[in-house]
């Protein structure tokens, strides 16, 4: 069986894994950012260095794509996933699945086999959406979700539009989003949870992924001074802010099923040690796989900032992304465990907490992805961590599987 160069993808991820570090060391590679850039020119570097042809689309969306006279035309099966990071990230989120797409094209292409369709590689704008809203925006776009021109125009956190960003670094490229029909999209991804690991199981065979909902919420009170005003004279916008947290913790905690909350951000206005908060602007991170259940869970959050309403609280709710809970492709899932089963490893089925690339390619093309152990269930984080043989025994079950999509000839 042919199998992936493990040296050259294990050392392109320590490699990209170098780019992008802050004083303190932190790994950040936010969408657009000129330390995204310098992690693109890496990629895009690797790719000519393949013979790929390179194409880079409106939103920057970067594709490596492997075509020969007579399969040009053809649908191409689709690799890929993202090289932005969130803050101080680890080095395997996102990098780990486009590295080892490009591992999987490169070990093909030198194989001598020549594919019955293209094979190609994408690494996607702003998958984290920790700058701009959406996550997974550069694939949202290629699957028609989102227009380019409203993408583009997405304002950061920093007062920036994505648009302007991407043209600074040189990556607002000419082809059309959607300009590649995928045959097929498979990604590998670390897991990002404790779920293989807990069960010493290599490989996951990812059959769904759960919804997301992201709201920025901003609470208006009154700041008056922290001595002289008696509590039952306050309208306090930073303790109604601690109420809200505290409210959907014990909600989801009392649930007794997969809901998950996250107030990843918060900041209080005037920010000052003695005085009390007049504005708390925050954002809410909910996730369940069972869409009713997430509707509940918004509902609940609405009726709850309803009563700080009736207590004097000016209340604003920005919708940030809600995408709903998605079904990878039976056949594409079964693939995977054929070639899990061939390699003489375990499998098991599984669902995606985190949101991918993949949900967003599922709308126009067969989609599922491959998930390898993450030490300790650590992500968003730098102590994420999977181990090379883990890494190595992903990228050659994506190799079986491209080699069974793509139909070989010698
Ligand atoms: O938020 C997520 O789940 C993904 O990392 N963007
Ligand atoms: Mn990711
Ligand atoms: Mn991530």
């Amino acid at each position: 069986m042919i199998a992936v160069d493990a040296q050259r993808l294990l050392g392109r991820i320590r490699e990209l894994g170098a780019v992008g570090r802050d004083g303190e060391g932190r790994l950040i590679r936010l969408a657009a950012s000129d330390t995204d850039k310098q992690g693109r020119d890496l990629f895009v570097g690797w790719l000519r260095q393949a013979g790929l042809d390179v194409a880079i689309d409106r939103i920057g969306n970067i594709f490596g794509i492997w075509q020969s006279a007579d399969n040009a035309g053809k649908a191409p099966v689709l690799l890929g996933s993202h090289i932005d990071t969130v803050i101080d990230a680890g080095i395997y989120d996102g990098c780990y699945g486009v590295l080892a797409g490009l591992e999987v094209i490169e070990t093909l292409k030198a194989s001598g086999l020549s594919p019955s369709r293209p094979l190609a590689v994408a690494a996607f704008t702003n998958e984290e959406g920790v700058r701009f809203s959406p996550d997974m925006m550069g694939s949202l776009v290629h699957a028609g979700g989102v227009d380019v021109e409203a993408a583009l125009a997405a304002v950061g956190t920093d007062g920036s539009t994505l648009g302007q960003e991407l043209a600074r670094i040189g990556y607002a490229g000419e082809r059309e989003p959607g300009f590649l029909k995928p045959h097929i999209y498979v990604e590998l991804h670390i897991e990002q949870g404790p779920v293989l690991e807990r069960e010493c199981i290599p490989i996951g065979a990812v059959e769904n992924l759960q919804g997301i909902s992201w709201q920025r919420i901003t609470l208006d009170g009154v700041a008056n001074h922290a001595g002289t005003t008696p509590m039952s004279m306050r309208c306090d916008a930073g303790y109604a802010a601690a109420r809200v947290v505290t409210f959907l913790h014990d909600r989801a905690a009392a649930s007794n099923s997969p809901t998950v909350v996250t107030v990843g951000t918060m900041r209080f206005e005037p920010n000052a040690i003695n005085v009390i908060p007049s504005r708390a602007v925050f954002t809410v991170d909910l996730r369940d796989p069972d869409e009713q259940r997430l509707q509940a869970q918004e509902a609940a959050l609405a009726a709850f900032l309803e009563q700080l309403v009736a207590e004097g609280i000016t209340v604003t709710v920005e919708r940030l992304a809600r995408f709903e809970p998605v079904v990878f492709d039976g056949r594409v899932v079964e693939l995977i465990e054929a070639a899990v089963r061939k390699r003489g490893l375990a499998s098991r089925r599984m669902t995606s907490g985190a949101g991918h690339d993949a949900q967003m390619i599922a709308r126009i093309a067969p989609a599922a992805m491959i998930f390898v152990p993450s030490a300790g269930g650590i992500s968003h984080s730098p102590h994420e961590h999977t181990e090379d043989a883990e890494l190595v025994a992903g990228a050659n079950i994506l190799l079986d599987v491209v080699a069974e999509l793509a139909e070989l000839k010698g």
